[in-house]
């Protein structure tokens, strides 16, 4: 099942850069956009893991990328400061009383990792900004990097958005790494080191924008660069996992054993089958973890991740309360303990509409039409989605490859994103929503 996409009623092509000025503004940024496809190169570089790329939640390699996308933050003309949760913002003030637009995505990034995958929004929001520099805006314009999205280090993803609109629960606070660090401390460690902990006034907020690259196939089969996004899917991330006995794999008859792998590979190919079953449904198992992982000895423990993922909010929750029951049936079957821990569970959410009309309007005057394409992934837009207009641009991924060293946007589609979104900028100083 690939993930959900479709076409809602698509813009026309038609120019709606504004005016006459603001087409010599958006010619202008070739150099612009060569920067940023050498920035990506040099920040796809910076990693925990080399040479795979591997930037995770408040690591040593994200404190780096933070300094280097903090500089070029100050050479677009931005004030830049880190807050509690590790997130970056580049700031341009607005007139007194207006609200601020926000352009961003995130910093961190999954394991062996593409380089475009959260930096590519980031990136493109500082050449927005350098962009716009000398225009006059009413509004004031942030871009943000945020801290964790990937939710690799503590599987809980956003992180960095969610902290900073004071969502975090005291669960997740709670959640520990596989070093056993509460991220509550280390939250607080960077509080007492004098990172703000304020948080974000949603009334304060114009809107979000995030710029991504598309992440599936579907631009590149339509031959477009860009799309806007009417929704992005929900999530739930869950740990789970079986605990039997280990055992002497040459003596121990197979009636008597009390096997956790064997458990855990039933689980895997059965949430296979149901998302292969069900229409709008994904299922994944990233990670699976063995003991104590000799050949010759039974497995008696094992552990791994499921990823559940649906547009339809309900469709996701049964999927979930079904693999639950299976897990807990498998246990009693075959006498082992059995583990299940939701670690994250995130609703689908909408884009708004009047701000993503206002991006296919911008992205129309450079290509034929706009697809609109629901999201599979995740973003932080859906997190902010829940405090202001939030509205998303894809962008062409060759092959829809992502997650994958080989993620590739080509320099000619990231150019048509940012022309789209300082058009989208200027239109919006034009005429605010
Ligand atoms: O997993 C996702 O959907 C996103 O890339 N974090
Ligand atoms: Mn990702
Ligand atoms: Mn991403």
């Amino acid at each position: 099942m690939k993930a959900e996409t479709h076409s809602a009623p698509e813009m026309s092509g038609s120019s709606q850069s504004g005016a006459p000025g603001d087409e010599r503004k958006t010619s202008d940024l070739t150099d612009l956009a060569d920067t940023l496809v050498s920035r990506l190169d040099e920040l796809g570089k910076v990693s925990d893991e080399e040479p795979r790329l591997v930037r995770t939640f408040l690591s040593p390699a994200s404190a780096r990328a933070n300094a280097l996308v903090g500089g070029w933050m100050r050479g677009a003309g931005l004030n830049v400061r880190e807050d509690a949760w590790g997130n970056l913002w580049g700031s341009r003030p607005g007139p007194p009383g207006s609200r601020t637009l926000l352009i961003g995505s995130h910093l961190d990034t999954v394991v062996d990792a593409g380089r475009f995958d959260g930096p590519a929004g980031v990136l493109l929001g500082i050449a927005v900004a350098r962009a716009v520099a000398e225009a006059d805006l009413p509004f004031g314009l942030e871009v943000v990097g945020f801290s964790d999205e990937e939710g690799v280090r503590f599987q809980s993803t956003y992180l960095g958005s969610r902290g900073c609109l004071g969502l975090l629960t005291p669960a997740e606070l709670a959640l520990t790494d596989d070093d056993g660090i509460r991220l509550g401390d280390l939250i607080e460690v960077r509080r007492r080191a004098g990172f703000s902990d304020a948080v974000l006034e949603a009334g304060n907020l114009l809107g979000y924008l995030e710029m991504h690259i598309e992440q599936g196939p579907v631009l590149e089969a339509e031959n477009l660069p860009l799309a806007v996004v009417p929704g992005i899917a929900g999530q739930t991330r869950i740990l789970a996992g079986f605990t039997g006995k280990a055992g002497h794999a040459g003596t121990t008859p197979m009636a008597l054993r009390h096997d956790a792998l064997t458990a855990a590979a039933r689980m895997v190919t059965e949430a296979e089958t149901l998302a292969r079953d069900t229409p709008g449904l994904l299922a994944t198992v990233g990670k699976l973890e063995v003991a104590p992982g000799a050949g010759n000895v039974i497995p008696g423990a094992c552990s791994f991740t499921l990823d559940v993922r649906s547009p339809d909010n309900n469709i996701r929750l049964r999927a979930v309360e079904d693999l639950e029951n299976l897990g807990s049936a498998l246990a009693r079957e075959r006498g082992l303990a059995w583990h299940w821990e939701i670690k994250q569970s995130n609703p689908a959410v909408p884009c708004d509409a009047a701000l993503t009309t206002r991006l296919a309007e911008a992205a129309a005057a450079d290509q034929p039409r706009v697809p609109c394409l629901f999201s599979g992934a995740g973003h932080d837009a859906a997190v902010f989605a829940g405090s202001c207009p939030a509205a998303m641009l894809f962008i062409r991924c060759r092959g829809g490859l992502s997650h994958h060293p080989d993620e590739f946007a080509s320099p000619e589609d990231l150019a048509a994103a940012l022309r789209a979104a300082v058009r989208f900028v200027l239109n919006l100083a034009e005429k605010p929503l």
